[in-house]
Parts: C-alpha cells; sequence; structure tokens
C-alpha cells in the first residue's frame, strides 16, 4: 500500500488519506499517490462514494514550497501534476467528498476544488495565499473558485491571499456543509447522502462566472488597487489576467492561460525571494548547538523593567499572549506615563477595529503597575528595558538578580550594548539573555534573541519557544555591537550620509532606496527614530574609532542646533503638527557649508550609487557577521531584514538579494568603493572567499565558529 495516499474503507465508502507529514504538502509522490488511490477505489466495486481527507493535523497546505522553489530555480523540472489529477477526480465515475480539517491552502484548496463536494470542520482555513509567495494558484484555483465563491470573492483571495474561515467559505460555496464533530463519521454519512446520485464537476459550474459587464468593473477595480497597494503588483495583475481567461474562454483554454502565468512568476525573482523567506523563516527554529528535544522553562508571568515606549510596548506583547505582566520605573509619575501610553496605544486599536473593548480590559488586566521590584521575586522572566547605558544597566542586573527566584531568566532589550558584560552583574549569568524587541513592540515582529556567552541551552531554547508564543520571529543572534540588525544597519545609515554629504540631495537619497523597495528611506527612518540616538551612541563609542577614519559628521551637527528629527519637527526634514513630512531647504545649505569646513568635495550622485553604497556596505557587513557566527545563516540575517527593518521581502532580504546580483559583482563593487572611499569599505574575507568560488551566501554552511 503507498503510505502517502493510504486507501481503507467503511463498507461501500472508500477513504483515501493522505499523510505526508508535518502538513501534508504535495509533491509529485504525492500526487501520483492520490492518482493511484482513486484508480484503485473506482475499479472496485463494491465502493459506491470516495472521501478524501489529511492525516494529522491539517488536510493539505499546498503544493510543496521546497520544490516549487527548486522549480523556480531551473533545479527541477517536475511539479505536481496537480491540474491533471483534479481533472481526473472531476472525470470520476463515483463521488469524491474532499473533507477538510486544519488547512486548505494553495494547492490543497485546489485539490479540494477537484472534488464533487467539500465539508469542513468549523474554524478550518480554506484560502489561495500563492501571491505571497509570488505566484498565482498553478492547478486551476483562478478557475475553479470564481466558479464556486464568485468572480469577485476569488479576485480578492488570490490577490490579497488571507485565508478564510470554513464559516465564511460555507456561506460563499466554497465549503457545502460544516460538520461540527467526528469529521470522519460525518464524511462518510455525507458520502452515502450522495452515493449513487448525478455528481456536479466545479469546471462546468458556470453559474456563479457573472456577467462580461459586471466582470469587466469588478477586474478594473481590482487592477486599480493592486496597483495602488502593492509596490509589485506583477503577480496580482497575473492571478486578476488568469480569472479573467476563467470568464471569458472555455475551461481547458482559461486553464492554459493559467499554466502560461504561473510559470512565468514561477521562475521570476520575486517567487524565488519569497520562497525563500518561507524556508529561512522556518528554519529559524533549527539550531545545530541545541537539540530539540532541550527542556525548556515555564513562562507564566513576567515583569518589565522600565515603562518607557519600549517597556510598555513589551508588556503588551506578553499580555496580547495571555501573559501576565509586571510593570515597573523609578517613580510614580514615569509609571502613570506609561500606562497611560498602555491605554492610549489599546483605545487606538478599539478604534481601528483590530480589538475588541473587552478584549482590551482582559488584556489591560493582566499588566499590573508596580513601584517595588520586590515583587518581582515571583515571575519567570524579567525584561529590562530601560536606558541605554551600561552602568545603570549592570545595577539593574545586580538588583535583579537579588530578588528573582532562583531559576527566573533575566534578559535584556539593550539594542547594542554588550550583553556578557550585562550577565557579570549577577550570579546567574547562564540565565541572561538578550531579547531585543523592535520599536513599536507590540507592532513588530522581529525579535533578536541574543545569545550571550554563559547563556544555557534551556535558557535559549525557552526563549526561542516563547517567541512563537508570544508571535515574534525570534532568531537567535550572537553578542556583538548592535548584534545583527543594528549592526548592518549602521554602515546603511552612514553611507546615506556620506552620501548627502558628497552632494546628494537629502530627499533624493530617500527616493533611490524607497524605489529599490525600502519601506522609507534612511534619513526618514532616522527622523522617525530620533537622531540623537545615534549621536549619544557615536559619543559612547568615540574611544573606539580608529584615528583617521572617515566618521559622518551632519547629524551630529543636525542635533547641535535641536533637530532630533520628528520629536522635535525637525531633522534631516521639517514636521508640521501632525508629523507630516516637509523637505526642508534650509538642510542642504548648511550640509553644503559643514562639507566645505571639512574638504569635502560636492558632486552629482546617480540613484544607482546610492543604492549599491547603502545596500552593500550593510551586505559586506553581513559577511563578516556570518564569518564571525554572530548569525547562523544568511537566511536568518535575511528575515530580520525582512521583519525589523523594512526590507522589501520581493527581494527576499539582503544577503539573497546580493546572491542575485551575484557575489563577484557586489564584490567587485565594494573593492571599488575601497580604493575610493578608504578603509570603512575593507571587503569581508568570507565575500572575497565566496565571490572567488563562484558562490553564493546561501551555499554558505561553514559551522559557526563563535556566538550562536
Ligand atoms: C501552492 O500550493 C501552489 C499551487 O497553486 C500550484 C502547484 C502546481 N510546503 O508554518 P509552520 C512546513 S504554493 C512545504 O511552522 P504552522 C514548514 O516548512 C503553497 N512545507 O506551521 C514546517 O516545516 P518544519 C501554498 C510546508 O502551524 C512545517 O510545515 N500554500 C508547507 O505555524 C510547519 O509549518 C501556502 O502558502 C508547504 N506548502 O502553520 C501555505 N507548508 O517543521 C504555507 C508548511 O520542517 N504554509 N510547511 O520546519 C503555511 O501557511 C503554514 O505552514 C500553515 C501551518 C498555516 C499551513
Amino acid at each position: 500500500m503507498n503510505m502517502q495516499a493510504r486507501v481503507s474503507d467503511d463498507g461501500d465508502v472508500a477513504i483515501i488519506t493522505i499523510d505526508n507529514p508535518p502538513v501534508n504538502a504535495l509533491n509529485p509522490a504525492v500526487t501520483d499517490a492520490i492518482r493511484e488511490a482513486i484508480d484503485q477505489t473506482e475499479r472496485d466495486p463494491n465502493v459506491r462514494a470516495i472521501v478524501l481527507m489529511g492525516a494529522g493535523r491539517t488536510f493539505v497546505a499546498g503544493a510543496d514550497i521546497n520544490e516549487l522553489a527548486k522549480i523556480g530555480a531551473g533545479k527541477s523540472q517536475r511539479r505536481p501534476l496537480l491540474l491533471e489529477l483534479t481533472l481526473r477526480m472531476e472525470d470520476c465515475s463515483k463521488p469524491i467528498i474532499a473533507a477538510i480539517h486544519g488547512h486548505a491552502l494553495g494547492g490543497g484548496l485546489e485539490l479540494a476544488m477537484g472534488a464533487h463536494y467539500r465539508i469542513a470542520m468549523p474554524g478550518t482555513q480554506v484560502g489561495q495565499p500563492e501571491v505571497k509567495l509570488g505566484i498565482i494558484p498553478g492547478a486551476g484555483g483562478t478557475q475553479r473558485l470564481p466558479r464556486l465563491a464568485g468572480v469577485a470573492k476569488a479576485v480578492e483571495m488570490c490577490t490579497e491571499g488571507a485565508a478564510i474561515k470554513a464559516e465564511e467559505a460555507a456561506q460563499l460555496g466554497i465549503i457545502d456543509r460544516l460538520i461540527d464533530g467526528d469529521l470522519l463519521a460525518g464524511a462518510i454519512a455525507f458520502a452515502r447522502e450522495f452515493a449513487g446520485k448525478p455528481a456536479l464537476k466545479t469546471r462546468e459550474r458556470n453559474e456563479r462566472l457573472g456577467t462580461s459587464q459586471q466582470n469587466s468593473a469588478i477586474f478594473a477595480a481590482a487592477r486599480d488597487s493592486v496597483r495602488k497597494k502593492q509596490r509589485v503588483p506583477m503577480v496580482a495583475l497575473a492571478a486578476i489576467d488568469a480569472i479573467e481567461a476563467a470568464t471569458t474562454l472555455p475551461f481547458d483554454e482559461s486553464c492554459q492561460v493559467e499554466q502560461r502565468l504561473f510559470s512565468q512568476c514561477l521562475s521570476a525573482e520575486p517567487a524565488k525571494a519569497l520562497m525563500h523567506a518561507f524556508v529561512a523563516e522556518r528554519e529559524l527554529a533549527k539550531i545545530p548547538t541545541i537539540p530539540k528535544e532541550t527542556l525548556t522553562l515555564p513562562v507564566e508571568s513576567v515583569a518589565v523593567v522600565g515603562a518607557g515606549t519600549m517597556g510598555s510596548g513589551i508588556a503588551m506583547v506578553f499580555a496580547n499572549a495571555g501573559i501576565p505582566a509586571l510593570i515597573t520605573d523609578v517613580d510614580q509619575a514615569t509609571l502613570d506615563r506609561g500606562l497611560a501610553n498602555i491605554r492610549n496605544n489599546y483605545a487606538n486599536s478599539v478604534k481601528r477595529g483590530r480589538f475588541t473593548q473587552q478584549y482590551v480590559d482582559e488584556r489591560l488586566q493582566l499588566i499590573k503597575p508596580t513601584l517595588s521590584r520586590e515583587d518581582f521575586s515571583a515571575v519567570d522572566l524579567t525584561v529590562e528595558a530601560v536606558f541605554e547605558g551600561m552602568a545603570f544597566k549592570k545595577e539593574v542586573f545586580a538588583e535583579l538578580d537579588r530578588v528573582a527566584k532562583p531559576g527566573a531568566i533575566l534578559a535584556t532589550n539593550t539594542s547594542y550594548l554588550d550583553v556578557d558584560e550585562i550577565a557579570s552583574a549577577t550570579h546567574r549569568p547562564q540565565a541572561v539573555l538578550g531579547l531585543h524587541f523592535f520599536s513599536p513592540a507590540n507592532v513588530m515582529r522581529l525579535l533578536e534573541i541574543v545569545r550571550a556567552k554563559a547563556a544555557s541551552k534551556e535558557v535559549v531554547a525557552t526563549c526561542m519557544q516563547l517567541a512563537k508564543r508570544i508571535g515574534k520571529v525570534g532568531v537567535l543572534v550572537g553578542n556583538c555591537r548592535g548584534f545583527v540588525g543594528n549592526r548592518m544597519f549602521l554602515p546603511y545609515r552612514r553611507e546615506a550620509q556620506f552620501l548627502v554629504e558628497e552632494g546628494a540631495e537629502v530627499e533624493a537619497v530617500d527616493k533611490a532606496l524607497y524605489d529599490f523597495g525600502m519601506a522609507m528611506g534612511p534619513l526618514s527612518v532616522g527622523d522617525l527614530a530620533g537622531l540623537d540616538i545615534g549621536w549619544r551612541m557615536r559619543k559612547e563609542f568615540r574611544h573606539l574609532q580608529k584615528p583617521g577614519v572617515r566618521q559622518p559628521f551632519a547629524e551630529d551637527r543636525l542635533c547641535e542646533l535641536g533637530r532630533y528629527g520628528q520629536k522635535t519637527g525637525a531633522g534631516w526634514y521639517k514636521y508640521d503638527q501632525n508629523r507630516k513630512q516637509i523637505p526642508d531647504p534650509e538642510v542642504a545649505p548648511l550640509v553644503r557649508r559643514w562639507a566645505a569646513e571639512n574638504g569635502i568635495v560636492q558632486r552629482q550622485v546617480s540613484a544607482q550609487e546610492i543604492v549599491e553604497r547603502c545596500i552593500y556596505s550593510m551586505v559586506n557587513e553581513g559577511a563578516r557577521i556570518l564569518e564571525e557566527g554572530i548569525a547562523l545563516r544568511s537566511g536568518d540575517i535575511d528575515i530580520i531584514y525582512l521583519n525589523g527593518y523594512g526590507f522589501p521581502n520581493y527581494r527576499g532580504g539582503p544577503m539573497w538579494y546580493a546572491d542575485t546580483v551575484g557575489l563577484k559583482k557586489v564584490y567587485e563593487r565594494v573593492c571599488e568603493f575601497h580604493q575610493q572611499l578608504g578603509e570603512l569599505w575593507a571587503p569581508a574575507p568570507l565575500l572575497r572567499e565566496l565571490a572567488a568560488e563562484g558562490k553564493g551566501f546561501a551555499d554558505f554552511t561553514r559551522e559557526p565558529v563563535a556566538a550562536v
């Protein structure tokens, strides 16, 4: 018997169970197995109806993304013959009932739509999320979904990619019946009810395809909307084209249109980048030095030290996950401000319809302010989020060590200080690590988990697991100044400043990087975060600066003028009361004057140079990070940048992007900048090595030498 599609029976009903853990992804072997199982059951004279279901936690999560990525990259020829399978299912002389639980996504929903009927457990999610992977449904999804759900809904589902619940799917006509209770028993009963009756083929159900007049309005509005909303609308537009074909051409011809568009998308760069990101995000949990079976510690309560923007956001993160959080600060007034901030934040979420009032009331109950750190003696985890200064942080940790119970984890939210040194202020360095949240903490998905030298496996494993529980993408990184994200962001923002000092317009620098795909230009990011943060950091680390190495000066000078960015109404730009950004004609002459004082010659700077200087400086630092073992894989760095720094997901992250450019080309450009601009551009040895070997960062698998 084929184990990937097992056949069993309940009298006259055959049951085909797809079994390809963990999520029954469809690869060629699985689709072949399902097809054989259908052939076999159709031949069996005792069988009157067939139930198709998934083993384990889900029906089918789609085509196997690892396989699709190989096909897109030209490393494999064989895609699952899923469209052919759905045609075979429709043509089966016995009714096939797809019995769905968990998820039916992408190829999973396409498979289910090839059945004659679909039944599902309440809460099951169905959808066509392909657009999020840079592709369109490639097994009839754009053809059958409009026939079941109507054209407008199919367009929405295929262009936005969000899944819907079975309850809504039942109302739309995608699901024929909801089964509360035992799905298999319900499916068998349903099968008997419909055995022997003529079964409908979805491909022949044209009644919901609408008139050409209705449809042209739907398609025009949808095209308009995706062009406005999406930075790279190509894929969503292809999905609309395929659905439009479903409304104008015979089924077999419009399927050819879908196939052609699917193949085009699959071999284009956005699909490769987005599939890389999907796989890389799931790789994060795989840490060679921490076996899967490592015991984790319970985290049922936390305490947050510091009620500023970061601390209050962090308390909300835990409350949102149902974990009670104490929060403290130096005095009642500061604590009150923090709580007002939290209430305000939640009130806005209610206004925007993100949370209900009841949900918010329950969360607020979980956040308890206190001025006494003695209250921390019962919690499992403390997170320090106080002002960035080593001396102060060490004081806080010495006290936390004194009050926290034995076994409690002590985490710091520092964004660039030495976590080992912070740990040295305690008698339990094995329990100390960094949990670097990104601002606003309750919104940003990224969490850098900084492994201090003495941190135990159990503590690290607990925090990796905790990240998932609190809805964060946890990336394990080593301890160094700025860890991964901020360490790479430093040269990126430094080059942006240098470029302005050399004569580029502020707006031109931001525009070039925005056009590259960044969520925001680097100078606007500086204004948003506060230019004084970098200014303060540069002052703190001035003693580490090598004499004679060029340093940016413009932001320090802007800060000296009180221009800290948005919060003071001026930085690189001006801001009105609503923080609307306005170009400031005063800035260019100021920078020119400072440049002249520093002997910097003004020149024309192209958009291409802006992008190369900013992005390649970041990539060069990323190569050092990888070589030092501060990040485990280049994909980990990419995930950090996609989730915390607004790097365009369709470019896959900085390291993936560099691989697509070709490391030889990147290396050569870095060498040119090294010659022109000096020491800061010294090429990373790993970049040189990989470029010489014709390899990419993704090929780098050397065991980490340090840190993680
Ligand atoms: C498609 O179907 C194209 C077709 O139109 C055309 C074909 C011709 N493939 O996310 P999790 C693995 S495109 C391979 O941590 P959760 C995942 O890597 C596809 N593997 O769990 C992980 O492995 P590991 C359209 C997959 O509970 C494990 O399953 N479908 C796939 O948080 C658990 O995953 C999608 O885009 C896959 N398709 O979430 C759906 N899916 O344990 C993608 C999962 O080794 N999947 N894995 O690290 C998801 O959205 C989520 O995984 C899901 C579960 C919601 C299902």
